[in-house]
């Protein structure tokens, strides 16, 4: 028996396999090697100082991952948009939301009017808009009944007659 192979069956009584004391690693596979341990990290996870596989904080470490904001999370992150745009293709960049075309019947009784991170509904004359801005309210109908009741021929509400 030489030297190396007597280590080694010194070893295989001395060693302690420290992957069978449960889960060492954390997020990563435990390889017992001879007196000690090794973690290989799952994605997005990165030895700490215990050997211990930590999840990576990918918004401080890795620089601008974000076009807008990033949010750290457990083996990897998430970039985030501000109301009215949502994450693009990519994942990281924000593009506006067109209101118009996602939210059918949006700005009812106008015209809805997309713009860059918002929404407008123009109103015709004679409307008025919602309390959310999303919708119009036609307020000459009111009017015209109240004319109608009182005797008045109001310009406005030939429609109605
Ligand atoms: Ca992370
Ligand atoms: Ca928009």
């Amino acid at each position: 028996m030489n030297l190396k192979s007597l280590k080694t069956y010194v070893n295989m009584f001395t060693d302690e396999n420290e992957c069978l004391r449960g889960n060492v690693c954390g997020n990563g596979t435990c390889t017992n090697v001879e007196g000690g341990f090794e973690c290989s990290c799952d994605e997005g996870f990165a030895p700490g100082p215990m050997q211990v596989c930590e999840d990576v904080n990918e918004c401080q470490e890795m620089g601008n991952q974000c076009a807008f904001r990033c949010h750290n999370v457990p083996g990897s992150f998430r970039c985030i948009c501000p109301y009215g745009y949502a994450l693009a293709a990519d994942g990281r960049h924000c593009q506006d939301i067109d209101e118009c075309q996602e939210n059918f019947g949006v700005c009812e009784g106008g015209e809805c009017v997309n713009t860059e991170g918002g929404v407008i509904c123009e109103c015709p004359e004679g409307y008025i808009l919602s309390q959310n801005g999303m919708k119009c309210i036609d307020v000459r109908q009111e009017l015209c009944y109240d004319g109608v009741r009182q005797g008045k021929k109001l310009s406005l509400c030939t429609f109605a007659t």
